[in-house]
């Protein structure tokens, strides 16, 4: 394992940090925020020579002494910083404080005035920056700095709010940036590392995907009308460990690489793409974070709603048109009500075919026609559209380990907070979600063996080159996670008598 040794500047003292190359973005994350002592709410920022921000991940590059980068604490969305009704709270007990003093001592002592004077001095600041709420820098708080009361916690949904906003801000302003050619590569292969990129980035790298597959042009879509659909999409991915925004993103990008890898360009129409790589986008819209068998078996709005068939997936794909029944977002708008319904059809196909339950029966269909396989045949082609949406949506261990390794503690941190809400409410528990039963590395290896390599190494027969790009990988996963299993059956042994 290597080191890296990266030197920097933080409160005006050169400081040095050391990890390795196996260490994790939140790590990375978490020792530069003890070194500038930062609290949570503070915002990090790192510089380099060049005063150009860096990205704070394992991947920051190594430096000299000479070249030492600049940490900052930059701004905070001042949450533990005064208010203008902490103000006020202070000047009215100020006040209160020195009708006392003037009744037992008939002065005001030198120290009341210049605390006066502090707090006063304290206001014109405070006032200078609160038109400064839109950006985000100040929470504006509305009229209570009127009231004399201290100031009511923030509802989580408009910190929600406000962060989207942003979001939208830096997309809309970074969109018409050149992605650099690299980047451009990088994003058709599945080594792509998704862990770099913010949200901003990550909407702007999906609007390269649908120009570069020339859905633009081909459907007659405004840029604008795409940028609202990609926000909206992004707007309604919950703040969850596993079936997030990234995932959203990652399985797009999946399906864009395998559309590049397999040259299915020029093997189904751009229609039949479209399809694909939009279900691929809305496929897990507004996933509570609780499965399907929770769904039912805790009797949700959902699973009434949907009478316990695929109450998710039904719901994603709801999500997804409700998105495109907004005139601003509807990508859809210019196309022809035959095509407009072949669309639709399809994204419904291919979302509800995201099911895990649904999972032998398409892959069964898809053997029956691998050996056969046409083209221009349309049932084939459904069954393959399935397919490559179905692979996209675990494909994770097709990843590099650093990328793929991550992903798996995300879904084990969702699955666990399943089992504990089944616990809490008395509701059967999946062993595969207990986190008192699962262990890591034999949930993956059989997960591996008995779905991920059956599934790639079908659709690596309809494309070999898909056996470099996406089977070995899922190989080398199987072995890495054969050797920790080995080594934790091992300690176990010699633990236990
Ligand atoms: C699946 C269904 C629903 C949600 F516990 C996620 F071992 C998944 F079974 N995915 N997606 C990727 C996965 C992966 N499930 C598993 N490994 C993945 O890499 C297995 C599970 C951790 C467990 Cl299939
Ligand atoms: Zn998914």
């Amino acid at each position: 394992m290597t080191t890296k040794i990266i030197h920097f500047k933080v409160n005006g003292k050169l400081e040095t940090a050391e990890f390795g190359s196996d260490v994790s973005a939140a790590d990375v994350k978490d020792l530069f925020r003890a070194a500038a002592e930062a609290e949570p709410h503070h915002i990090l920022k790192m510089y380099n020579r060049e005063g150009t921000v860096v990205k704070i991940s394992p991947r920051l590059e190594a430096n000299s002494r000479e070249s030492y980068y600049r940490l900052e604490v930059v701004a905070s969305d001042l949450q533990g910083v005064a208010t203008a009704s902490d103000l006020d709270n202070m000047e009215h007990r100020l006040h209160h404080l020195e009708s006392r003093v003037l009744q037992d001592v008939g002065t005001t002592p030198d120290i009341m005035s210049e605390l006066k004077s502090h707090v006063e001095s304290f206001r014109r600041k405070l006032e200078s920056v609160e038109h400064l709420s839109w950006i985000g820098l100040f929470k504006d708080d509305g009229d209570q700095h009127l009231a004399k009361s201290p100031p009511k916690p923030r509802t989580p949904q408009l910190n929600v709010q406000e962060e989207r906003q942003q979001v939208r801000r830096k997309f809309l302003n970074i969109s018409s940036l050149q992605v650099t050619e690299e980047v451009r590569e990088l994003l058709k292969t599945p080594i792509f590392d998704n862990w770099q990129w913010e949200e901003a980035e990550m909407l702007v790298l999906l609007q390269v995907m649908f120009t570069n597959l020339d859905f633009l042009t081909a459907f007659h879509i405004e840029l604008e009308v795409l940028q609202n659909f990609l926000f909206e999409v992004y707007c309604h991915y919950n703040n969850i460990p596993f079936h997030n925004f990234q995932h959203c993103f990652c399985v797009t990008q999946m399906m864009y690489g395998l559309i590049w890898l397999t040259d299915l360009r020029n093997k189904l129409g751009r229609t039949d793409l479209f399809i694909m790589l939009t279900s691929a986008l809305c496929h897990d819209l507004d996933h509570p974070g609780y499965n399907n068998v929770y769904q039912i078996n805790a009797q949700t709005d959902l699973a009434l709603r949907y009478n316990d068939i695929s109450p998710l997936e039904n719901h994603h794909c709801a999500v997804a048109f409700g998105i495109l029944a907004k005139p601003e977002c509807n990508i859809l708008k210019n196309l022809s009500s035959e095509q407009y319904k072949h669309i639709r059809g399809g994204m419904i196909k291919c979302i509800l075919a995201t099911d895990m339950a649904q999972h032998n029966e398409i892959l069964n269909r898809f053997r029956s026609i691998q050996s056969a396989f046409d083209f221009s045949n349309k049932e084939h082609k459904e069954v393959l559209m399935k397919i490559m949406v179905k692979v996209s949506d675990i494909s994770n261990e097709a990843r590099p380990m650093a990328v793929a390794a991550p992903w798996l503690d995300c879904l084990l941190q969702e699955f666990f907070n399943q089992s504990d809400r089944e616990k809490q409410k008395g509701l059967p528990v999946s062993p595969f979600m207990d986190r008192d039963k699962v262990s890591k590395p034999s949930s993956q290896t059989s997960f591996i063996r008995f779905v991920l390599l059956p599934l790639f190494s079908e659709l690596s027969k309809l494309f070999p080159c898909l056996e470099q790009h996406i089977l070995e990988p899922v190989g080398r996963a199987l072995e890495y996670y054969s050797v920790m299993e080995k080594a934790s059956r091992d300690e176990e042994a010699t633990t236990k008598p």
